[in-house]
């Protein structure tokens, strides 16, 4: 794990930055700008990029949940073959999200072997975390982004690609869900695994239950978040929903119930598991590999658990 401060790269992750009276705190997105047409509109104070197929790469890791957005949104739009991809290797080291020479972890686009290798490329004074996903743009060579809600929305909105993920008329309810989902489930996991604090634990713990809980009901009326159609809400959900029996029930202390204990929305996330191309965005044993590395706060020895073994193939029954 580390930090850059002014274009210097420390390996001493000082923690305290992400921690405040035992809890878990985020940090906001540090590069937010925005691939658009040069009519649409975009957040005041981006930068504009233009839609290009081929220009842009995405700096991803498999068991990152945020990157796994990004990755879906590729796959929905149909966006494999204009937008290219470096899976980091799974555990993170001394130098943060590593790279191989070659193989499955290695960059096909700058060849580097950390990522703030890339944050470094950026910006030579360039202060923050070093997070993927990164959207980089090759022919400028700076990141657009590494807010991964942001990438969902531009990749949904820029390449003209069919399948809108954000209806402007489901918009209203898509940002309700977002906006429980967030901080409940998606973060929620994480400000119960990383407080330090039996408080904060137990905060965290109950909201990401409680949101559970929210969903399970509404799931038991419609059969995606929104309606009878899926969108970014349902996206959003997914990668937390995929992670959560094989890594937060255990690595998290989320473990009130399992995902599949919860009969509606443990179908729904097989009915997006077994969409065409989204099997393809997960991996299992990555999620344990990467939630079970060495750490001295939660699994000092990095012992990865065999199981449990969870089959998604069964027939989801919401058509
Ligand atoms: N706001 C970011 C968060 C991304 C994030 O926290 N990624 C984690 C991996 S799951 C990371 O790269 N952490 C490295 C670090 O904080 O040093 C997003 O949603 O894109």
């Amino acid at each position: 794990m580390g930090l850059m401060i002014d274009g210097e790269y420390h390996t001493k992750d000082p923690g305290a930055d992400t921690v405040e009276d035992g809890e878990f705190k985020r940090k906001r997105a540090t590069i937010r700008d925005w691939i658009a047409h040069p009519d649409a509109p975009i957040p005041d104070g981006a930068c504009r990029y233009p839609p290009e197929a081929g220009r842009y790469h995405l700096y991803a890791a498999w068991n990152c949940p945020w990157a796994h957005r990004a990755l879906l949104t590729r796959v929905f739009k149909g966006l494999e073959e204009v937008i290219s991809v470096s899976y980091a290797r799974p555990r993170r080291t001394d130098q943060g999200w590593v790279y191989d020479e070659d193989g499955p972890y290695a960059d096909p686009c700058l060849g580097v072997s950390a990522l703030h290798q890339v944050y470094a490329r950026q910006t030579p004074g360039y202060t923050g975390r070093l997070t993927v996903p990164v959207l980089w743009d090759t022919q400028e060579a700076r990141i657009v982004s590494n807010e991964s809600a942001d990438i969902i929305k531009m990749l949904d909105a820029a390449f003209g690609t069919p399948g809108q993920l954000c209806p402007p008329a489901l918009r209203d309810r898509i940002d309700a869900w977002n906006a429980r989902i967030y901080p409940g489930l998606n973060n929620g996991v994480y400000r119960a695994g990383f407080a330090r604090t039996q408080d904060a634990y137990e905060k965290g713990c109950r909201d990401v239950f409680d949101t559970l809980d929210a969903i399970e009901t509404q799931l038991g009326k419609t059969r995606y978040l929104t309606g009878e159609r899926f969108t970014e809400a349902d996206l959003r959900l997914f990668p937390t929903l995929a992670r959560f029996d094989v890594a937060y029930h255990y690595a998290f202390k989320c473990n009130i119930h399992r995902l599949i204990d919860l009969p509606n929305t443990w179908a729904y996330a097989r009915d997006i598991y077994q969409m065409p191309g989204v099997a393809g965005t997960v991996d299992f044993g990555i999620y344990k590999t990467g939630y079970f590395s060495p750490s001295e706060l939660r699994n000092p020895l990095g012992i990865v658990p065999l199981g449990p073994h969870i089959d998604w193939s069964p027939p989801h029954g919401r058509g």
